[in-house]
């Protein structure tokens, strides 16, 4: 943690009275922020919002209370945050070309329990990606309420092509008769196949949900396909490619527009985080703009550049490449586990997260892979050129360096870090 206590622009104008009164929490901002700095940050769930979008979660619209939707509040005083939810529902609309949009889900967890809630009852089947091979806790997983209150069915990928094994999605598909069919997950590199995925709900009558949490900047940014015109219902987070506040987002089809809202309030959240909406709306209006468009489709060259070079190192890409933000590599032949390549990388100021790659014989905590996603290096500016660059000290610190801070191989990579880092700073000093 920093000793010093400094005043930070990014953090505005409020922050000197932060810091006289509490200078412990002050300090501890100030130190993530540098902490954000210092490393290349390769999280692929993970991004640098702007500083507007600071300011609008920073505001007093924390302060209110607003259950309910426009003109349609349990509280009085809704006369501002009224207007501020209207202009984050027309902007989500307008940008993904959807029907409906709800903007109060706290989380992609959140938004995800109401498409349950409003297409599910407790006990009946659901057709899921598995975790291990790439879905989401929330996608049925054995511990989390989606798991423990629906019957969840999960496909996964095929050996061969170590991609969604869409046979498999119809087998089970025609077996089970499930009421939803959910595509997305936290570690699919390639793109999915959405008309494959509504023709099979077609077939079998079920609801087919979109969890487009982590590539729904690139939709928003015209770099992918867009899941919308072919789900009856697309839920998403804010905060990865898509650059916006930490929270969550469901666009659908109008028939179910109803369900969905109710579904979201009062089913399963109370007042809506306010502050957060207006930061949602910021966001959906930077994504409209023709920089946010170069800016996704930087995300996916760099991600495959990215990629690329791993491979020629001997570090797979799981799939052969990349067609988004992120990939998933095999660390077999390097003889490395996930968890120590990620504690190598940490200590050579680059963070990455271990992942399970598909029919991965470690344990989760464990794991045979990484995860590296290139929103964060890109919003600094970052080109091919530099993630050909960071592939290279990837390389040098998973295969030379021991998880120790002081050792040498780590201190060189440190030095190399740094030297990119001080071409592509993140939230440069104004
Ligand atoms: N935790 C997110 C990720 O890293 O992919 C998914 O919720």
């Amino acid at each position: 943690m920093s000793t010093e206590v400094r005043p930070d622009s990014y953090y505005g104008p409020s922050f000197p009275a932060l810091l006289e009164q509490d200078p412990e929490i002050a300090r501890l901002l100030v130190s993530e922020l540098d902490r954000q700095r210092a490393g290349i940050q390769l999280i692929a769930s993970e991004n640098q919002t702007s500083p507007a979008v600071l300011a609008a979660l920073g505001s007093t619209l924390s302060n209110k209370y607003a259950e309910g939707y426009p003109g349609r509040r349990y509280y009085g005083g809704c006369s501002e945050v009224d207007q501020v939810e209207e202009l984050a529902i027309a902007r989500a609309k307008e940008l993904f070309g959807a029907d409906h949009a709800n903007v109060q889900p706290h989380s992609g967890a959140s938004a995800n329990q109401a498409v349950y809630g409003a297409f599910v009852k407790p006990g009946e089947k659901v057709l899921a990606m598995s975790l291990d091979h790439g879905g989401h806790l929330t996608h049925g997983f054995k511990v989390s309420f989606s798991g423990k209150w629906f019957d969840a069915v999960h496909y996964g990928v095929s050996r061969e092509t170590e991609d969604i094994d869409y046979d498999q999605v119809r087998d089970l598909a025609r077996e089970h008769r499930p009421k939803i069919i959910l595509a997305g997950g936290s570690a699919v590199p390639r793109l999915i196949d959405f008309a494959a995925f509504r023709a099979i709900a077609d077939e079998v009558g079920a609801v087919f949900w979109v969890d487009a949490a982590h590539f729904i900047g690139l939709v928003a940014g015209g770099a992918i396909p867009s899941p919308v015109p072919h789900a009856d219902v697309v839920s998403f987070t804010t905060h990865k490619v898509l650059r916006g506040p930490r929270g969550g987002a469901i666009v659908c089809k109008e028939e179910h527009a109803a369900k969905i809202d109710r579904a979201v309030f009062p089913m399963m959240q109370g007042g809506p985080l306010m502050h957060a909406v207006a930061a949602k709306a910021v966001n959906f209006a930077e994504c409209a703009t023709p920089e946010y468009r170069e800016y996704a489709g930087r995300v996916v060259r760099n991600a495959a550049a990215l990629a690329g070079e791993l491979g020629e190192r001997g570090i797979r890409p799981i799939t052969g490449g990349t067609d988004t933000h992120l990939s998933l590599h095999d660390l077999r032949e390097v003889g490395v586990t996930g968890a120590d390549a990620e504690k190598r990388c940490d200590a050579a100021g680059i963070v990455l997260n271990k992942n399970a790659i598909p029919f991965d014989p470690e344990k989760p905590n464990v794991a045979s892979g990484i995860r590296v996603g290139s929103p964060s290096v890109t919003t600094q500016g970052m080109g091919e050129e530099q993630m050909r660059q960071v592939a290279a000290l990837i390389h040098r610190a998973v295969t030379a360096s021991d998880g120790d801070p002081e050792h040498p191989v780590a201190r060189e990579v440190r030095a190399q870090v740094g030297e990119v880092l001080s071409a592509f700073p993140a939230y440069p000093a104004a």
